[in-house]
């Protein structure tokens, strides 16, 4: 709560209830081509997932086809599921990551 005039040293005590940013999945996709390897490094670097999570969820994306790396507000979303294309391209593999519901 920003205060607005210079002799408001009240407003310094309020507090106000702010709602929490809604949260987007991400979901890390299956493909024929990135090696197992390289996906769990990017589970790692870009999610932060260590080494026992991020082996788990690249198991299930293969097996499964698809699987959820984690919820963040739009912007984090955005920003991690381009960060994962540009690396990946990168690298030369095909690794795709997307946003749920936008
Ligand atoms: N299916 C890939 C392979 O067999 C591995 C992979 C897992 C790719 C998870 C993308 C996501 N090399």
């Amino acid at each position: 709560q920003q205060s607005q005039g210079h002799g408001d040293v009240l407003e310094l005590e309020r507090t106000v209830a702010v709602e929490p940013p809604p949260l987007y999945k991400v979901w890390l996709l299956n493909d024929d081509y990135t090696p197992m390897d390289f996906v769990v490094e990017v589970l790692t670097d870009f999610f932060y997932k260590n080494a026992e999570e991020a082996e788990q969820i690249m198991l299930k994306v293969h097996h499964e086809g698809k699987a959820v790396c984690g919820e963040y507000p739009r912007d984090v979303a955005e920003t991690k599921v381009m960060r994962v294309a540009r690396y990946s391209r990168a690298h030369g593999h095909p690794l795709q990551c997307v946003m749920e519901g936008v």
